[in-house]
């Protein structure tokens, strides 16, 4: 059994890390708190994100959080990252199953609740459930779900674990976990934060309170 806590959940991007460069963020980001990093860059070579994600993983691994790799199979294998995160148009989750192994946490991102439903168990370790709000770090995302959205998406997808992204701050982790998601996937949140540390931990204090009560 796959132990992992997707309660606070880190998705890198360089251009919202600034000078201060995702390494230092991420580590900044488990030192407060964060279970799950996703090293995220859509620009960056496989050379370049290999470098960096085996830096990562060194530095992540030993406060007990996770590397998970967007979208790049070879970069995740030449890690040795904890993961892979997909979304629909990237590879077929059998094919990267196939690749990647048993051991490896390989999480989907679902917009709709038919993609949801279509999310194979055998296959997936968790989805990503989102936009919840509109947000200006992903240029081409879907229509925003609201809470609303967000349970309905979770029900369709009982079996899996979901955590929830897209313009979530720490004072939506009530309505994250009541709509049915295990935790907070957040980009600026974090990474455009003046103190990431700081901005961690108060998304790691709200969702351990409301867990404790829920
Ligand atoms: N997928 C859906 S929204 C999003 C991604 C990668 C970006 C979320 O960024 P932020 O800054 O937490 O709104
Ligand atoms: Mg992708």
């Amino acid at each position: 059994m796959k132990s992992f806590d997707l309660g606070v959940y880190l998705v890198t991007d360089p251009r919202l890390c600034g000078p201060r460069g995702v390494l230092a963020t991420a580590k900044a980001a488990v030192a407060g708190g964060a279970t799950m990093v996703q090293l995220r860059d859509k620009t960056a070579s496989d050379a370049e994100l290999i470098a960096l994600g085996k830096a990562l993983k060194a530095a992540i691994n030993s406060h007990a959080a996770l590397l998970i790799v967007n979208d790049r199979i070879e970069v995740a294998l030449a890690i040795g990252a904890d993961g892979l995160h997909l979304g629909q148009r990237d590879a077929d989750p059998a094919a990267a199953r196939a690749r990647l192994g048993n051991q490896a946490i390989i999480g989907l991102s679902v917009e709709t609740p038919a993609l949801a439903r279509a999310a194979n168990p055998r296959l997936i370790d968790y989805l990503g459930v989102g936009p919840v709000f509109a947000t200006a770090t992903k240029a081409d995302h879907a229509k925003p779900l609201g809470f609303d959205g967000l349970r309905a998406i979770c029900r369709e997808a009982a079996a899996l674990p979901k955590v929830a992204i897209g313009g979530l701050r720490a004072e939506h982790a009530k309505d994250v976990i009541a709509a049915g998601a295990q935790g907070l996937a957040v980009v600026s949140a974090i990474c455009a934060a003046a103190d990431p540390q700081a901005a961690t931990w108060a998304l790691r204090t709200q969702v351990d309170q409301i867990r404790a009560i829920s």
